[in-house]
């Protein structure tokens, strides 16, 4: 039985961020930079490096047996568009890291994506309660426009963070940019903030 997980800014008095508008009717655009990543379930792989007791790869079997939860959740994109009350399914980001030992000096993630996009969290972002790598939305399976076979849902921060066909997880001691950071997107990107840019660009800090 999968655990229900409510993330908190599903009980906010407020629910559409500053500067944000909802998508109508449930409507769930489609955005990336590049190409759509086709990877079939037989190929996906998730692979766990960097600063760890040991590396680990999961495949698909093996990742889809760890222990299941539900996040209902909010989707913001900084191109002004939310979509609210998304139910996702899949593997905590808590639990995957649980099947590792970190070392002590690591201080953020950098996520990889296959097709080569990437994008940082600090690890307290990466383990909040309603951090998600989601096979499913509303039941239905991730096709591949979404992210599938396998997606990292981020709820609390603007979904540039919510990297689809995750492949890979870094653990870091610093936090470093990712793609869209590099060109300027804010580091942390918290959408109640609008923290849409970095006031300066990352590399002249
Ligand atoms: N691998 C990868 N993941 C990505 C992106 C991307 O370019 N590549 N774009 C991000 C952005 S900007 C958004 S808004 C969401 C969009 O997810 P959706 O297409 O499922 O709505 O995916 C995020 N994850
Ligand atoms: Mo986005």
């Amino acid at each position: 039985m999968s655990r229900k997980i409510e993330s908190s800014d599903i009980r906010r008095a407020t629910r559409v961020p500053p500067g944000q508008t909802r998508t109508k009717n449930g409507r769930w655009p489609v955005l990336h930079a590049g190409e759509v990543q086709h990877v079939a379930t037989e190929q996906w792989e998730l692979r766990a490096f960097g600063l760890v007791e040991r590396e680990r790869t999961w495949n698909f079997q093996q990742f889809a047996a760890l222990p299941r939860a539900q996040v209902s959740s909010d989707f913001h994109c900084v191109t002004r568009w939310s979509r609210l009350d998304n139910l996702w399914e899949g593997v905590l980001a808590r639990d995957v890291v649980g099947e590792l030992t970190l070392d002590p000096g690591a201080r953020a993630v950098m996520v990889h994506a296959y097709g080569g996009f990437t994008t940082n969290l600090l690890l307290e972002d990466f383990l909040g309660d309603d951090v998600i790598f989601a096979f499913s939305n509303e039941g239905q399976d991730l096709g591949p426009e979404h992210g599938g076979p396998v997606r990292l849902v981020v709820p609390r921060l603007y979904a540039w963070k919510s990297a689809k066909w995750v492949s890979a997880l870094e653990f870091i001691a610093e936090d470093a940019p990712g793609f869209w950071e590099r060109l300027g997107y804010h580091q942390r990107g918290d959408p109640w903030r609008e923290e849409r840019y970095a006031s300066k660009r990352s590399w002249e800090e």
